[in-house]
């Protein structure tokens, strides 16, 4: 593997933990880049050009978005063990996909109730406390988010659900091999069992907390620190971009002037020229004063291509 991957993430988010343990898992080597929980994020927008969800994935000057995407590429990069095994991928995928929605978003308000956000966010002074929370507001606006109640019984539901799956004594989630449904899960409830006055809902569940524990010890691979400015040196010095093109058939054409924005919850748009499009992911050229032209991917699914107005 040629240019260095660069992790752009934080200690306590759940999707950045999907990709830390994929990382983990296939061994590899990794640059660390902190950023922050909340916004502001300058650094962050110099590369992705307005999403600001966490985590992505930077490769010289090419910016993956999503941890969907950003598995897919991993995977190429990296197939041993594969993420999508041929005999599962189809059933691995579709869990994957349901985790990390369904999942998390049981999973993550049910670990944020008031005993849990007061472990978790013991060492962090009051105001911080409340910039969090109205950051997370504005980050979810217009999306109905589950109250405590609603949380609870879901995530009941889903842990009586995965401890029958399990039954049978299967290794992984999708039958004998690892897949990217083991790590969809396992960020979910890795949010949880990291809480201890939470966590107690898990021991009801024999079989899925030894499987979780399995699965959080492929640890993280092999990570050392950068910082973003130095990130953003690297994607302003790299020589050219991953190889893409837009697909006839899909709806827009080469150079169109676009938005993409995610159609669930922190709706940010990128805006820039379209330079690859395809039914798995589409990418957007644009120019940063501090990163240069650098290349957005992020995945078709769960994403929306708007065409803009170009002022003549
Ligand atoms: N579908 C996205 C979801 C990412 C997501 O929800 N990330 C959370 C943290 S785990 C986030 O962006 N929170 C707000 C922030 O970090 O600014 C993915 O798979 O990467």
């Amino acid at each position: 593997m040629s240019a260095e991957l660069i992790l752009h993430h934080y200690t306590t988010s759940p999707f950045s933990e999907k990709v830390r343990l994929v990382l983990g898992a296939k061994a590899l080597a990794w640059r660390s880049v902190h950023i922050p929980v909340v916004m502001p994020k300058p650094d962050v927008l110099a590369l992705t050009g307005g999403y600001r969800r966490t985590p992505f994935l930077q490769i010289g000057a090419d910016i993956y978005c999503d941890s969907a995407l950003i598995c897919r590429l991993l995977d190429r990069l990296q197939p041993e063990p594969p993420l999508y095994p041929p005999e599962s991928a189809g059933t691995a995928q579709m869990l994957a996909q349901w985790a990390d929605s369904r999942l998390f978003w049981a999973a993550v308000p049910y670990a944020l109730q008031p005993r849990g956000a007061a472990a978790a966010l013991a060492d962090v002074a009051p105001e911080v406390a409340l910039a969090f929370a109205a950051d997370r507001a504005a980050f979810t606006a217009g999306m109905r988010r589950p109250t405590l109640a609603d949380a609870t019984v879901a995530l009941h539901s889903y842990l009586a659900w995965l401890e029958l799956h399990l039954g049978d004594d299967r290794a992984h989630l999708a039958g004998p091999q690892l897949s990217i449904a083991d790590f969809s899960v396992a960020h979910c409830l890795w949010f949880v069992h990291r809480v201890p006055p939470v966590a107690g809902v898990l021991q009801r569940h024999p079989r899925v907390l030894a499987w979780l524990q399995r699965t959080l010890a492929l640890g993280h691979g092999r990570p050392s620190l950068m910082d973003s400015g130095e990130a953003i040196a690297v994607a302003a010095a790299a020589p050219g971009h991953a190889p893409v093109e837009v697909a006839p058939g899909l709806g827009f054409e080469a150079g169109d002037a676009v938005t993409v924005a995610a159609t669930d919850y922190g709706l940010d748009p990128t805006p820039g020229r379209l330079v690859g499009l395809g039914v798995d992911s589409v990418t957007i050229a644009r120019s940063d004063p501090r990163a240069g032209l650098v290349h957005v991917h992020f995945p078709r699914l769960g994403f929306q291509i708007k065409k803009e107005k170009i002022e003549s």
